[in-house]
């Protein structure tokens, strides 16, 4: 009996000790506010994959899509505080906090997802600016060009006067100025206000045509190719300094392949979104007359220089940004 309590013992020491052995030394928490299905929550799930891979194991991230731990606007605050180690943010829907950084929400040209997520990323290794010196950034991506996606026909800049549309940052400042009426919230508030009717549609890139299935309530899709949405992946400065230098060097090498990689598989994802849409639900793409695509670019050009203005008043020659990020977008831009 004696001999079988010390096999029972030694069976439950060993039990309970192997789970240790296997634990990683670093485990951190990841908080990414829309739904799992989304573009921001993949790349997360690749990044995560790719660090788990190259640290062998000695790195473990939990991931918390869908707001599940930290939401929309308090991902920032979240994150610095330690409540998360690691977050994602969209850049506009935090006005006036990123002087620098938010001249990506400006229609600046960029044709791609890729080129503008690249473009992002060197804007940010050149500057380091103060805007996100309470956190070490891991990388940075865009979303695809910003279209409109409508319950009703936007065929011209007619159909667009006064229907309340959702959007965020300078993306709501550019509907103003072609005659929509912006609602401002995150994306993951959206699907409640179209379903209410607050909203009539939004203004974003296809991939979420299939990825929040607004296909089904926005049927028509109006190219206009206009402004990106700029993201930031951002790690607690306390919890970043705790990492052993070989588990850095992973991060750091990761930043721009990272970028790049969301981007591609951004550009891609927004025709696969296309397709299933127009063979779900029949959505009809519509193009803009040359006209009004003309409107809309005249219309937007004083933004450029209210940013250039606002990023003044923290010492940002506008000016030079401007001329550098158009070096990025003629060397990345298809
Ligand atoms: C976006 C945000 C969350 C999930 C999917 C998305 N696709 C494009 C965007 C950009 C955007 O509209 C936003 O609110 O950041």
């Amino acid at each position: 009996f004696g001999s079988l309590f010390l096999f029972l013992l030694g069976f439950a020491v060993l039990f309970c000790s192997v789970p240790s052995l296997h634990a990683a030394e670093v485990n951190l928490s990841y908080a990414n506010f829309p739904p799992a299905k989304t573009f921001p929550c993949v790349q997360m799930e690749r990044w995560k994959q790719e660090v788990e891979k190259r640290t062998s194991g000695k790195v473990q991230i939990q991931t918390y899509p869908g707001s599940t731990l930290l939401g929309a606007k308090n991902t920032l605050r979240g994150v610095m505080q330690g409540q998360a180690d690691i977050g994602c943010i969209s850049i506009a829907y935090h006005p006036g906090v990123f002087p620098l950084c938010s001249v990506f929400e400006l229609p600046l040209g960029f044709t791609t997802s890729t080129s503008a997520s690249l473009a992002l990323w060197d804007l940010f290794q050149k500057h380091q600016p103060q805007e996100f010196k309470k956190f070490k950034v891991l990388t940075m991506f865009t979303s695809a060009p910003s279209n409109l996606m409508t319950k009703t026909p936007v065929r011209s800049l007619g159909d667009l006067k006064g229907i309340e549309l959702r959007a965020s940052g300078i993306l709501s400042k550019i509907l103003d100025s072609i005659g929509a009426t912006p609602v401002s919230m995150p994306m993951s508030e959206t699907p409640e206000a179209l379903q209410k009717g607050v909203v009539k549609g939004l203004f974003s890139s296809f991939d979420v045509l299939k990825d929040m299935n607004f296909a089904e309530i926005c049927r028509y899709e109006t190219v206009t190719n206009t402004a990106v949405y700029p993201f930031a992946v951002i790690m607690n400065k306390s919890s970043w300094d705790g990492l052993p230098d070989d588990v850095k060097k992973v991060m750091t090498d990761l930043g721009r392949e990272q970028a790049e990689w969301t981007g591609k598989y951004m550009d891609q994802h927004v025709e696969d979104s296309l397709a299933w849409s127009k063979e779900k639900y029949g959505i009809e793409l519509i193009t803009m007359p040359e006209a009004d695509m003309q409107t809309i670019k005249e219309n937007t050009m004083p933004l450029i220089n209210d940013w250039k203005t606002k990023a003044a008043e923290t010492s940002i020659d506008g000016d030079a940004v401007l001329s550098e990020i158009e070096t990025s977008r003629v060397k990345y831009d298809p």
